[in-house]
């Protein structure tokens, strides 16, 4: 029987999220392994698992993975999830790229100074990615964003969508392909059982930014008070 893979960063979804729903989809036992404190960070750094010194970490099948990308594309390998050929594999790494970019607000959303902020940023995001991840859909034969099967990408750009939807939850039309898409993929079974799990953690909100410069030592986004109180 495999190990229970261990997935170690803050208290929240971040740059760990893709690979907890990666981990997901391929049904892969993991647990999350939260640094809580900056002496937490460093034992971790000191421990020399973190190649360059940055979360998250995610330990499988005796390796220290580094860089989110890195264990996205890992988990697809061993999942059969990266296309059936090098165009395929391609294509799903011009996609990965995009759906990072579109990501990205998404990531930068709690950190915003109020909700209109963050909701407005975050349409302007689809507004110009989602009429092409759509468009993309439909020239591949309307189901996946790359070949005839599911392939990493798709779980990326639910992950993503997800978190859109968490701000704007009438983001997709409901007669879009990527509504169906991301419906299919939302009840795939592994997906499924993560979503409802302890595993998954909530949206993130004002506790998770101030977690993430506690732990980092950094300062705070210029909206709130004392932005320099976990500067060292
Ligand atoms: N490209 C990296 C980014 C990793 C990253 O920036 N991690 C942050 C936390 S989200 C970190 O560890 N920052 C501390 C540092 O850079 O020293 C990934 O996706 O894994």
């Amino acid at each position: 029987m495999k190990n229970t893979a261990r997935l170690h960063y803050f208290l929240g979804r971040g740059r760990a999220e893709t690979t907890r729903w990666m981990l997901a989809f391929n049904q892969i036992d993991f647990v999350n392994i939260p640094i809580k404190t900056p002496k937490e960070l460093s034992l971790l750094r000191a421990s020399g698992k973190l190649p360059f010194d940055q979360m998250p970490l995610l330990e499988i099948d005796g390796n220290f993975l580094s860089q989110s990308s890195a264990m996205v594309r890992y988990l697809a390998r061993l999942g059969n999830l990266y296309g059936s050929d090098d165009n395929e594999a391609l294509l799903c790494d011009m996609f990965a790229g995009a759906i990072a970019d579109f990501a990205e607000t998404s990531m930068q959303a709690a950190f915003q100074p109020s909700q209109e902020i963050a909701i407005n940023m975050l349409k302007d995001r689809f507004d110009k990615f989602g009429p092409k991840f759509e468009s993309k859909i439909k020239e591949n034969g309307l189901t996946f964003c790359v070949g005839k099967k599911i392939t990493f990408v798709d779980i990326l750009l639910t992950e993503a969508l997800n978190a859109y939807i968490e701000w704007i939850p009438n983001l997709l039309e409901k007669d879009s392909l990527l509504f169906t898409l991301y419906t299919k993929m939302i009840a795939q079974p592994g997906i499924n059982k993560y979503l409802s799990s302890e595993q998954r953690y909530p949206k993130p909100d004002q506790n998770y930014v101030i977690d993430v410069a506690r732990v980092l030592e950094r300062s705070l986004p210029s909206h709130m008070e004392n932005v320099n109180r976990f500067v060292k």
